[in-house]
């Protein structure tokens, strides 16, 4: 079966000011759109592959032929990163921004000492990444880490289950942020959708 684009779960300039509508329009509907087209063109001659699940092509990646293993890398990690990215965020109206509550919130203070610490780690991930990425709040089957990945790879490809991520490709952010990548990772805390950040930890924990 095909790999198709998620529609966004809310109009493009929902997140605006702190993301732009054009940026928006151009990341989902021409950056995503691309890395699910090549994702399934890269599997287009391999029958058995397209019958996994892209959470499992990720987490095997090692395993797929040498001739597909960076396509699916690059454009199965972008579409994933994606599809997480638009679920993980909402305009204010709609739960975005704020602070995260119950088994999250007690999960972070526990791992990281605070939320305020949460929030300087994810941003030294973020500004740290040299070039494209990611940074990453992941579950590691064990306890939750923070980690910045290079291009559109993935936590699942080692392992690990990705609970919320921020995109730092240039695409991301250039458009209203220009070079200034630390001042959208601080604007962008005001449109994460905790809610949704603790429903992915709770599946996570849960193995499922
Ligand atoms: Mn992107």
């Amino acid at each position: 079966m095909a790999h198709t684009l998620p529609n966004l779960p809310y109009p493009h300039d929902a997140l605006e000011p702190i993301i732009d509508k054009m940026t928006m329009e151009i990341h989902h509907g021409r950056h995503h759109k691309a890395y699910v087209d090549n994702l399934n063109k890269a599997l287009e001659n391999h029958a058995d592959l397209q019958a996994k699940s892209l959470e499992d092509l990720l987490r095997g990646i090692k395993d797929l032929p040498e001739a597909i293993r960076t396509a699916v890398q690059n454009n199965g990690g972008g579409h994933h990163n994606h599809s997480l990215f638009w679920e993980i965020m909402a305009p204010p109206s709609s739960g975005g921004g704020g602070e995260p509550t119950g088994e999250l919130k007690t999960a972070i203070d526990n791992a990281f000492s605070s939320f305020t610490e949460f929030k300087n780690k994810i941003k030294t991930a973020a500004v740290g990444r040299f070039g494209s990425g990611w940074a990453w709040l992941v579950w590691d089957g064990k306890a939750l880490q923070i980690y910045s990945t290079a291009n559109q790879d993935s936590p699942l490809m080692q392992g690990h289950i990705p609970i919320l991520g921020i995109d730092v490709w240039e695409h991301a952010y250039y458009l209203k942020y220009q070079n200034r990548r630390p001042d959208y990772v601080d604007a962008w805390w005001g449109v994460v959708k905790w809610r949704k950040v603790g429903e992915n930890l709770t599946k996570a924990r849960s193995g499922k």
